[in-house]
């Protein structure tokens, strides 16, 4: 049982911020370790399927995906949780897809937002290895709106 963090909340200036890369020596270190065992922690009490480390007050470039079956997406893919350090979209289909998001850090609020339907994804493991891979869907919503986190961008000012 890891750490459960607290989340910060809509009108928090750090959800605001451009978070920071994580740097090439951070890699592989007990803190990046840590975080994302937190950061993982957190989003399953909170039953979340995805979440930043900007949204526990730690403006660094790192989400969580982890795309399961949920009340408003049955037919959701169920995929192992997925830490992304400095992520970066590298290709959006140009075709995109309408769909309800929510967020941890803004409570009691679901809108439909608009997104490219297929993404491609660039990003580091927690050792430091780099992977490209693409999601579309749902997973591929959780990806854009985790990104969004990283940039300070919340989902309510794509409504
Ligand atoms: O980043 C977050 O605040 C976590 C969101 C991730 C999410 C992004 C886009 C679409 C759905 C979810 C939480 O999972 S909000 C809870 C939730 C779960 C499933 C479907 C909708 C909302
Ligand atoms: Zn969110």
């Amino acid at each position: 049982m890891s750490v459960v963090l607290p989340i910060a909340q809509r009108g928090e200036e750090i959800l605001t911020f451009k978070a920071a890369s994580v740097a090439q020596n951070e890699f592989n270190s007990a803190w990046l370790e840590q975080l994302a065992l937190a950061l993982q922690a957190t989003m399953l009490e909170r039953h979340g399927v995805g979440i930043a480390a900007p949204q526990v007050y730690v403006s660094k470039r790192v989400i969580i995906v982890a795309s399961r079956p949920n009340p408003r997406y049955p037919d959701a893919p169920e995929m192992p949780a997925v830490t992304m350090i400095n992520p970066e979209i590298i290709e959006y289909s140009t075709e995109t897809c309408f769909g309800e998001e929510g967020c941890l850090s803004v409570p009691e609020q679901r809108g439909q937002v608009e997104r490219a339907y297929v993404v491609k994804v660039r990003y580091f493991t927690v050792q430091g290895e780099q992977i490209e891979q693409s999601y579309e869907g749902f997973p591929a919503r959780i990806v854009q709106h985790e990104i969004d986190h990283l940039n300070g961008i919340l989902f309510v000012e794509r409504l």
